[in-house]
């Protein structure tokens, strides 16, 4: 991407109005110098033939809502009356100047605006993503305050609103740049070994460096270590588990309100695993249907209960389905005992088909899933479960990829510098790890990786 800060851009700020969705009201927003004077010649009459504005002020107070018509700078015929409002540089989003329209949401309103903008011969359409880097380029917001709000526009339940509201407060950005201000302190303690080697300095890196060094790769691991950011953004991961015929398809179907996987009164009816996604109190969930536990002699059958295990170690949460007609207790024992990740805390223990025999045991809980008997009490649990798991430890969680990646490439370098057999060498290790970190908050600039990840900041692209 070219960037260049002379020039003002604009772009429509909500979803294009189709003829099957038109909205009540159209933002359209500019950012540049010209952006007051793409306001005069739009809603002043003959401003743009004489190249200026005839009435002393013709803009309205910054920040303030005005009605005006909006016309066609050229021919002066009205498209719309609407609202506008600008704001002064540099406080503003952009930290440039910066103007809105809010006009009728129609389609040939939309359009004649867009047009007429484009008629005044200095605004270009904004390139995806322009409007955030801009904000950037300005130190208005650092990058992962950015993503954060790209994580707001695509968020689906309230947790994930909640937790993008929290990184756009920038606590992600801190725990970084708190890293790297550690990181910084080391590398100038070895700076001063390097650059003063006959002072009585402590020879190789010395206990503090290798201390602060230490703690700092303790804290990136704890942090990649943990998962409440991915199962945010991504679910978090119930696996159904049971023995054939307990009802487990049937529970997925109840859970995701549709008839998402087959049913029928024959063992073994589940081969493949099927996926739901379900909003359940909030968070998002990924929830996935196995084939029934149990030896069989059908290649296809044992396929799907190799699956289902798979599928059990791999998921957040497990939920056993048990049916009340056969030994359950039995069977709760047996694969409670085969499931390498139970945890008895929080994994879940469901008793189905109470309908037609009830079962009552501490810690289970008893479900029809024909009749919904029982359901408010799963729903009540799962959401403690899941509320459990993401809400342990207080530090804000890693929530990109992009972050990870450069975690691990922060890690690698550290361990480099804590073996390295010359200060030199760990300094420069050191120096990695820091650029490494500082290219998840922008505070290393990186241009092709911008580029990329405004990109994909592109609102209903
Ligand atoms: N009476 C009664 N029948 C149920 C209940 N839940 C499921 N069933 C029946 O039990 C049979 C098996 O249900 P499924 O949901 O297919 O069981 P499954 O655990 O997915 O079985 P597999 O996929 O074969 O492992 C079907 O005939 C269901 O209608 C229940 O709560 N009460
Ligand atoms: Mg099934």
């Amino acid at each position: 991407m070219v960037l260049s800060d002379r020039e003002t851009i604009y772009a429509l700020g909500t979803p294009a109005p189709s003829r099957a969705a038109p909205g009540a009201l159209s933002v359209i927003r500019l950012s540049g110098p010209r952006a007051t004077d793409a306001l005069i010649f739009l809603t002043e009459r003959h401003a743009f033939e004489r190249g200026h504005s005839a009435r002393d002020p013709a803009l309205p107070e910054p920040r303030r809502m005005t009605v005006r018509t909006l016309r066609e700078p050229v021919s002066g015929e009205a498209i719309d009356r609407g609202l506008i409002v600008w704001f002064e540089a540099p406080n503003t989003e952009t930290g440039e100047t910066m103007a809105e329209l809010h006009l009728h949401g129609g389609r040939a309103v939309v359009n004649g605006a867009l047009a007429a903008i484009a008629q005044l011969g200095f605004c270009r359409l904004a390139e995806p993503g322009e409007f955030t880097r801009r904000a950037f380029e300005n130190n208005k917001l650092g990058l992962t305050e950015a993503e954060a709000i790209a994580d707001l526009v695509a968020a689906e339940t309230d947790q994930q609103r909640r937790l993008a509201l929290q990184q756009m407060d920038g606590g992600l950005h801190r725990l970084y740049e708190d890293w790297r201000t550690l990181g910084l302190s080391a590398l100038a303690h070895l700076e001063a070994a390097i650059d003063f080697p006959d002072e009585d300095l402590p020879a190789g890196l010395g206990a503090h460096v290798i201390e602060q060094i230490t703690r700092l790769r303790g804290e990136i691991a704890s942090h990649l270590e943990d998962k409440r950011g991915e199962r945010l953004r991504e679910g978090l991961h119930i696996a159904i588990i049971g023995p054939p015929n307990a009802g487990k398809s049937s529970l997925l179907n109840l859970l995701a309100r549709r008839d998402a996987a087959i049913v029928s009164d024959i063992a073994g009816t589940t081969r493949d695993v099927i996926e739901v996604h379900l909003d359940l109190g909030g968070w998002p969930v990924v929830l996935a249907d196995t084939a029934g536990l149990r030896a069989s002699s059908d290649t296809i059958e044992q396929e799907g209960v190799r699956r289902a295990r798979v599928r059990a170690d791999q998921a957040d949460l497990r939920l056993l389905v048990l049916d009340a007609t056969s030994d359950w207790k039995g069977d709760m024992a047996a694969l409670v005992q085969q499931t390498a990740r139970w945890d008895a805390a929080r994994d879940i223990v469901v008793v189905n088909k109470t309908d037609l025999k009830p079962a009552e045991a501490i810690g289970i809980v008893p479900l029809s899933a024909t009749s919904g008997a029982g359901l408010p009490d799963l729903l009540g649990r799962l959401e403690r479960s899941a509320a459990a798991l993401m809400e342990e430890g207080g530090a804000p969680p890693l929530t990109r990829a992009r972050h990870r990646e450069a975690l691990l490439d922060a890690q690698a370098a550290l361990a480099r510098a804590l073996i390295a057999p010359e200060v030199a060498l760990a300094a420069e290790d050191l120096r990695l790890a820091m650029r490494a970190l500082g290219r998840i908050t922008g505070t290393v600039r990186i241009d092709e990786l911008l580029d990329v990840i405004f990109r994909d900041f592109c609102i209903g692209k």
